[in-house]
């Protein structure tokens, strides 16, 4: 396989894009191909400060070099989730963050669900009624946390690494079940919710710039860019949903290169169209009235609820 620009040896063939590329140009389509996707999704401009939410895994770490490189103002936010104990899936994770920001000279903001709350995310969820697996809560607790940070350090954005694989699963997954308040939630860029001011959003803006990239680009760009990164999976995420959708879907484009990219670029196209449109009923928020964050609940948001109820 040769490279498409300069014959050199390709290290990745793209079925979807009829491309092959070494890789020195790889890293130059691929922060370009991000950086596409900024602008046509209207993500966020040069001005804008960036929270990069990042788990210490392939996708949040290429995604801080990735705008780093593009000269944009960005930060990172670890949450410290508590899985696996002292040498664990989390520790080990939050080891890989640290060294990628400090030989970088970035700044991380590193929060830890035990030490700020008082449980981990597995002892949290032991607790609760019928001990709700951990993933039934960690979702919420960390959008809590990134909504948190990012607005009492004034950024314009939480930007997540979430890769087309990821969208393509989630979406096939609403998609079977026509869940339509979801699939009119599942975009790109999800606008920030309820303002304070102009300037400062209760809930950050989300942004999602390797929307359209495939995840084994984002593992070869780690790979190629020498990031160090944290190969195993949350121990929580064996059997999951997602991952199986992610398989189904993998065979699929096996079969037919660009599938996945098509089923979910040819959403947002239908979307876009107006096929999917959902009356929303106008949200009611309040400020919730123990933290403050929008919440559709009369009194308590559901992450104070959850830490109410545990004992
Ligand atoms: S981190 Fe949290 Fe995931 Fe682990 S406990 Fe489940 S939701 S699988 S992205
Ligand atoms: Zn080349
Ligand atoms: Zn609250």
């Amino acid at each position: 396989m040769k490279c498409k620009k300069c014959g050199g040896v390709a290290v990745i063939g793209m079925r979807q894009h009829r491309l092959a590329l070494c890789a020195e140009h790889f890293v130059e389509w691929f922060v370009s191909y991000t950086q596409r996707a900024i602008e046509k999704y209207r993500m966020f401009g040069t001005d804008d400060q960036l929270l990069v939410a990042v788990s210490g895994g392939k996708d949040s770490l290429a995604l801080w070099d990735v705008l780093s490189q593009l000269g944009y103002r960005a930060d990172g936010m670890y949450i410290g989730l508590g899985i696996g104990g002292d040498d664990g899936y989390s520790a080990a994770s939050q080891l890989k963050a640290e060294a990628f920001a400090e030989a970088r000279g970035l700044t991380l903001h590193v929060v830890d669900v035990k030490q700020t709350y008082g449980q981990s995310i597995p002892e949290l969820a032991r607790r609760t009624r019928r001990g709700l697996k951990p993933c039934a809560l960690c979702g919420l607790v960390k959008r809590h946390i990134m909504n948190r940070v990012a607005y009492e350090g004034g950024y314009d954005a939480i930007a997540t690494g979430h890769n087309l694989d990821d969208e393509a699963a989630i979406l096939m997954q609403n998609a079977l079940h026509w869940q339509t308040g979801y699939l009119a939630r599942q975009a790109p860029v999800l606008p920030s919710v309820g303002q304070r001011s102009l300037t400062e959003p209760r809930l950050a803006r989300k942004v999602k710039p390797f929307v359209r990239l495939y995840e084994r680009e984002t593992a070869a760009y780690a790979i190629v860019r020498g990031i160090d990164y944290i190969y195993d999976e949350c121990p929580h995420a064996e059997g999951s949903k997602t991952i199986f959708y992610k398989k189904l879907l993998n065979q699929l484009e096996s079969r037919s290169p660009g599938a996945k990219l098509s089923f979910y670029l040819s959403f947002l196209k239908v979307k876009r169209e107006g096929l999917l449109a959902v009356r929303e009923k106008a949200l009611e928020l309040h400020d919730c009235q123990n933290c403050g964050q929008p919440t559709t609940a009369p009194e308590l948001c559901a992450f104070c609820r959850l830490w109410e109820q545990r004992e």
